[in-house]
Formats: C-alpha cells, structure tokens, sequence
C-alpha cells in the first residue's frame, strides 16, 4: 500500500510539474487507480471527445494557433454523430454563434478535409447550396446558422482570413486520452 501511495504521489508530481500549461490536470484517488478522475479543464467532455470553445472572434489561422496553445487542433468531426454531439451541447447552451472547424481546401479547391487527419469531409451536414466558395475565396469551414432561416447548426464555407466578415468563434479538440497501466514489483 505504501509503495503505492508513493507510486501515486509520484504520478501527481509528474503530472502537475510534467504539463505546465494548462491543457490537462490528473487527480488519481488514492488506491483507486480505476476510478481514476480525469480533470480536463479547460476541455469540456462530450461524448467520447474533449473540447474547447473559444469566445474570441478571429481567423481561421488564429483559431487554429489558439487550439496549438492548449497542445490541441481545431475540432474534425470524424462522424456527422460528433458533430451532433457537439451541436446539441451548443444548443443546450443557448448558442447560436458561428464556430470555425479544422475543414478547409486550401490544398485543393473542392476537396474539402478535415485538417487533422486528412479526411475527405463526407459530411452530410453542409448547408444548403454549401460549400460553394462564394467569390472564388471561400476555402475554410464553419459552424453556426448558415441563413437567416436557418434552424440548426450545419456547416458552410468562408474566407479563412482577410475578411471582416469571417471572424468566428472556434472549437479545438484535445488529442483522443489513453489509459495505460504500469506494473511494479513489490
Ligand atoms: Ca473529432
Ligand atoms: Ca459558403
């Protein structure tokens, strides 16, 4: 049981000097390493997801250096399911603002992906008529209520940067957690 504490304390050490930051914070209850509680502050769990969101309006590349700043990337939504899930929790928070996604085709006009993995975006949550790079310059994607008869959250495309009217709020994602297991002799 003692090495245990100790192993324990160790592990809390590690973790609060180990992240400097404030990207993640580690509470181990003590002789229950399975009910471990993970604190994932600022990070909001929904589902099987972390998320951020931000409240500041910038473009897509702030957006995006803000997420690296907490070790985390604009949110991918690997399934129309997260997105979903995300949704709804905005909603359930009386939200109704626009939110930058790490989607974009900046490398190739009309192939839309998910920045972080490389995905194709097969999304069937677009907006009407969405994405249509408006003006030839709409090459990142977004969240919010597209028209003004819009009644949910879907997705549409706009100018990454240099525009005015293109500052939007964000999402980051925090990297998937994983639980590992140490073994000690005693
Ligand atoms: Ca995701
Ligand atoms: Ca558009």
């Amino acid at each position: 049981m003692l090495k245990l504490t100790v192993l324990l304390i160790t592990l809390l050490v590690i973790a609060k000097t180990g992240w400097t930051r404030e990207k993640f914070s580690i509470q181990v209850n003590e002789g229950n390493t399975f009910g471990a509680l993970v604190k994932a502050e600022p990070f909001t769990k929904i589902n099987d997801g972390y998320y951020f969101f931000g409240t500041e309006s910038l473009n897509w590349y702030e957006a995006y250096e803000k997420c690296r700043e907490l070790n985390s990337e604009l949110v991918t939504f690997e399934t129309d399911q997260e997105f979903d899930a995300v949704t709804a929790f905005l909603t359930a928070n009386g939200s109704r603002l626009t939110y930058w996604t790490s989607g974009n085709d900046l490398a190739k006009t009309g192939s839309h992906r998910w920045f972080t993995n490389a995905q194709r975006i097969s999304s069937l949550r677009w907006a009407r008529n969405q994405p249509d790079n408006a003006g030839q310059k709409e090459h990142c994607i977004h969240l919010g209520y597209i028209y003004k008869d819009s009644r949910k959250f879907e997705l549409n495309d706009r100018p990454c940067s240099q525009d005015p009217n293109s500052l939007f709020k964000y999402i980051c994602e925090a990297p998937e957690m994983e639980t590992i297991s140490i073994v000690v002799w005693k």
